[in-house]
């Protein structure tokens, strides 16, 4: 125990915005400097200058003291909200029991329930139909779908779209699209990786249709629709910029995949798990995956990742094909049974509608005010603005960067994303109340004045 953590104090957080320091308090400028010392250059940059010391419901504590309302829940991980009781309750009690048997050496039966969970949330295959396997991270996933795929069709290439981010291994990183910071100096990367063009409405003035014709086009004539094993989509592209596709663009894509025996991945890793409204974003495309990819909200901030998909597709993969040590950890899967349970229990899905439609209205307000505020996007509890020059809506990183900065340092921590870094996204936990969101909105309305 250091001298910035006391003993866990597990008394119910204060839903307040409370600054007792400035950002970043002397706690936080100390634990900075270690943090230099002690980690490599790619380390050293998070996005809240702050050190946390708990997290819960809408709130995060620093260790200085200061309690920022938390618009970003770990990069859309803490969906249920930091440190739900029920999920701290089952990974203790599960932890006493056993921490690790490898899956693939002792089975175990919480892997099994989370399998048959998913199962059951599976859009338009019957639960008996699809087959559930867990990994660590979402990269991981969506490497193994990759694999999958390949397994099922004999086929080699993989298509992503422009603001595709799928992650950082080398399959993953060959996927996302944007260079800097992430694939850049790292090349070169595995082959058959190939990128189609992606519904971005308010750039490309596309209906959902024509947005799709232009990537069959691009696909039918640069790849061959023969070739294509898997075309893997985020329903809603996260770190892209929350690019929320034209209407019938995925739909397009789906019957693309299916006309041509092509795998259609739905990577859900940020977009998934009650964050839009629907247990799965995909849902509202009245679309039906072949294989999804689960991460980050599944297990509330347990490390946990999994493959769901249709039963014949995932069972190209012979046994012992694929696998790894940790895959479905027993506190991850019992920290993941949690979250399924808080989802239903709380009225989670109805809850990221009422916060989409708080956000979306405070947000448009904003807009009518701010032309600098060029498009407000997303769905349910993934909401996003677009931040432009008014005159010629060039994209505006530093507006972005400026606007997020004096959020966090008044105690509202955001995040950036987008292709061109002028995008901020808000993914507050569906545990925060409707008052700690509204003065979020109101601080964030402060800082576009103030900037
Ligand atoms: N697919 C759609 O959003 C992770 C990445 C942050 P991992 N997004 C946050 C960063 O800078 O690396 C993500 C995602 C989608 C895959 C991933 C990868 O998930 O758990 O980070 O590997």
């Amino acid at each position: 125990m250091s001298a910035t953590q006391p003993p866990a104090d597990l008394t119910p957080l204060p839903q307040v915005r409370r600054l007792v320091t400035s950002i970043p308090g002397p706690n936080s400028q100390r634990l900075a400097a270690r943090l230099r010392a002690a980690a490599p250059k790619a380390a050293h940059s998070p996005t809240l200058p702050v050190f946390a010391a708990r997290a819960g419901g809408g709130v995060i504590l620093d260790v200085d003291g200061n309690s920022l309302i938390d618009l970003a829940s770990g990069i859309a991980v803490t969906t249920v909200g930091a440190s739900h009781p029920a999920v701290a309750a089952a990974v203790a009690e599960q932890v006493r029991r056993f921490t690790h048997t490898c899956f693939m050496v002792t089975p175990y039966e919480s892997y099994i329930a989370l399998a048959e969970q998913l199962a059951a949330r599976y859009p338009g295959v019957p639960a008996e139909d699809v087959r559930a396997m867990f990994f660590n991270s979402g990269a991981e996933a969506v490497e193994n779908a990759v694999k999958i795929a390949r397994a099922a069709t004999g086929r080699q290439a993989v298509v992503a779209f422009d603001h595709a981010f799928h992650g950082r291994t080398y399959m993953a990183l060959a996927m996302t699209a944007k260079a800097k910071p992430y694939k850049a100096h790292f090349a070169p990367f595995p082959a058959e990786v190939y990128r189609g063009p992606a519904s971005y409405p308010y750039r490309d003035g596309l209906s959902g249709e024509a947005a799709a014709q232009r990537w069959i086009e691009h696909v039918e004539t640069q790849i061959g629709a023969a070739n294509v094993a898997a075309v893997v989509l985020e329903p809603i592209q996260g770190e892209g910029g929350f690019l929320t596709p034209a209407p019938g663009f995925t739909k397009a894509i789906v019957e693309w995949c299916h006309r041509h025996g092509a795998v259609f991945v739905a990577d859900e890793i940020q977009s998934g798990i009650a964050r839009t409204g629907d247990f799965f974003a995909i849902e509202h495309e009245g679309v039906t995956p072949d294989l999804i990819t689960v991460a980050k909200g599944i297990a509330g901030g347990m490390p946990l990742s999994g493959v769901v998909g249709r039963a014949e597709i995932m069972d190209a993969a012979g046994p012992g094909g694929i696998g790894g040590t940790f895959g479905g950890n027993p506190a991850a899967c019992a920290a993941a049974l949690a979250v399924l349970d808080a989802i239903e229990r709380d009225g989670l899905r109805q809850r990221a509608r009422e916060i989409g439609a708080t956000l979306t209205a405070g947000l448009r307000a904003l807009q009518a005010a701010d032309a600098r505020i060029g498009e407000v996007r997303g769905r349910g509890a993934m909401q996003a603005i677009e931040l432009v020059d008014p005159a010629s809506q060039a994209p505006d990183a530093a507006l972005a960067k400026a606007v997020a900065g004096h959020a966090i340092g008044h105690g509202v921590a955001t995040l950036t994303c987008g292709s061109y870094g002028n995008v901020i996204r808000f993914l507050p936990p569906l545990t925060i109340s409707d008052a700690l969101l509204t003065e979020a909105i109101g601080v964030l309305g402060e800082a576009l004045a103030a900037v």
